[in-house]
């Protein structure tokens, strides 16, 4: 059985955690507002449980010590008579905002603190509530319990996650239109044509002595048609939207002092990586994410060395291969200016099976480069001189057509959500494949109702019309404490 702790109170700090102007402790559920008016005292002397919804209020928190009996404050009485007995502490200044359920985040009463930032006053704050009767949530309630009271869906609070983790602007957008149900709306939509199916298969099953069979299997097998077409439509934008969503791995590789760290520089536009004229420089790998043309790109600087002479250098070369490993596209840098030398048929030969672009670097100098067996090996070669910042800009639009080309497949590491989409609506095209191909092959009706109810149970099971447990568990532990 299926056990959700919804009637207790819980809090957390909603805000990151370290030095920042405001911090937010957040309360939710039935005594959030019997909470706030133990410790808070409003500058006007009213309580919390008095306030409108969606209005906030400056005041204090405060700290009563046991045998307190000031119920009414004000101002004054904080500065005077109180204060100077000691038996209230002035704990932060801050602004509290109510909002009633069920027009709230979760559809419970919700209180938020703004408290002055930086992590000491927030935990002040925060024990405090624990202290008068909440408890302290776990990664992902707030939204967990939107969940389970019915404000949002499934779907939609994993694309509050998407939001919380966009990397670029357009994974944010995408994840906002999730969260504003735009796939809730379209698995919605495909569920009623199915029930509909489902409602006129099931009155031809029930009452087969009727002489005129309401079915038209003709129709059926468009509609279910469409259908397929849809889930096609959906899984392939899906698929971008992990993309964009997760990003790229690339890594730039390449034999010592080809210019792979200038690469970099140029690419993220800022001197992130040390470039000197000596080969060897770039001694372990450095990492950083850029957003090219809308895809979050994880880039990578590997150390050029191929002979480690040291137990770092060749800890570094461990760490570039294993990079290398799991990159989704890797770039090889040559030096244009010398001819190819054996490391870089080294280099050729160990991303034999990778997506490759390669990069003639140094066209500024004198060229010597053997150009032909590059273009040969891999079809296309950039130039590109990444000291003087030329054609930095053919190597973006290069990466980007990889993606919107999809000759990129997506990262391996999928969250776990866009996974569990996929997954389900893969199972869904299945059933309905399967649906069509019993109406084809003139099969008992009762069998293409079955097909249809399983494709309505994948698709409940993406906005969470049946779910369990473990997997509540394993979408919410994704989440942070306090969202
Ligand atoms: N002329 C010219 N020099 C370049 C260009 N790109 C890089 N260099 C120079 O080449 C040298 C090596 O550059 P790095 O970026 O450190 O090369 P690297 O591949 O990271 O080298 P390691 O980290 O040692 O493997 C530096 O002196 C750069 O200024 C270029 O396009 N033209
Ligand atoms: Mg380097």
């Amino acid at each position: 059985m299926l056990r959700y702790d919804i009637d207790d109170t819980i809090a957390a700090i909603a805000t990151g955690v370290g030095k920042s102007g405001i911090g937010i402790v957040r309360l939710s559920g039935k005594n959030a507002l019997t909470v706030a008016d133990k410790i808070f005292v409003a500058k006007d002397g009213k309580k919390p449980s008095t306030f409108k919804t969606y209005t906030t209020h400056y005041g204090w928190v405060i700290n009563q010590f046991s045998g307190s009996k000031v119920l009414k404050f004000s101002n004054s009485d904080l500065r005077t008579n109180e204060l100077t007995n000691q038996r209230i502490e002035i704990v932060d200044e801050v602004i509290l905002t109510v909002m009633r359920a069920p027009k709230s985040f979760t559809r419970e009463d919700v209180v938020e603190i703004n408290c002055h930032g930086g992590i000491v006053a927030l935990r002040r704050v925060l024990d405090l509530v624990l202290e008068n009767g909440c408890r302290l949530a776990s990664p992902g309630e707030f939204t967990k319990r939107a969940f389970l009271n019915g404000r949002i869906d499934l779907a939609q609070a994993e694309a509050v996650l998407d939001i919380i983790r966009a990397k670029t602007d357009f994974a944010l957008k995408l994840s906002v239109e999730q969260l504003r149900g735009a796939l809730s709306h379209q698995i919605n939509k495909i569920s009623k044509v199915l029930l509909d199916i489902l409602s006129l298969l099931e009155a031809d099953i029930d009452f087969p002595e009727e002489e005129i069979s309401a079915v038209n299997s003709e129709e059926i097998s468009q509609k279910l048609g469409a259908i397929n077409n849809e889930l096609k439509n959906i899984l392939d934008t899906s698929k971008q939207g992990r993309i964009f969503r997760e990003g790229i791995n690339v890594v730039i590789c390449g034999k010592p002092n080809v210019g792979k760290s200038s690469l970099l520089n140029a690419l993220l536009k800022q001197e992130r990586s040390i470039v000197t004229p000596l080969p060897g420089t770039t001694r372990d790998t450095i990492e950083e994410i850029i957003d090219i043309k809308g895809i979050p790109v994880r880039i990578v600087d590997t150390a050029g060395i191929i002979e480690p002479r040291d137990l770092i250098e060749k800890k570094a070369v461990q760490r570039s291969k294993r990079h290398i490993d799991l990159a989704d596209l890797v770039i090889l840098l040559f030096d244009g200016s010398k001819r190819l030398a054996k490391e870089d048929e080294v280099l050729m030969r160990k991303i034999k099976r990778k997506n490759t672009l390669a990069i003639i670097n140094k066209i500024d100098l004198k060229q010597k480069i053997e150009r032909g067996r590059i273009q040969r090996r891999f079809s296309q070669a950039i130039d590109i001189s990444a000291k003087k910042l030329k054609n930095i800009d053919l190597v973006e639009s290069a990466i980007a057509d990889l993606v919107y080309n999809g000759k990129i497949s997506c990262p391996e590491s999928i969250m776990v959500s866009n996974l569990r989409h996929i997954e389900a609506l893969k199972k869904v095209e299945k059933f309905i494949a399967q649906a069509l191909n019993s109406l084809d092959n003139k099969l008992s009706l009762e069998f293409v109702a079955q097909d249809i109810k399983g494709a309505l149970t994948y698709l409940d099971s993406i906005l969470g019309k049946d779910f369990s447990q473990d997997l509540l568990d394993k979408i919410f532990s994704e989440f942070c404490i306090g969202k």
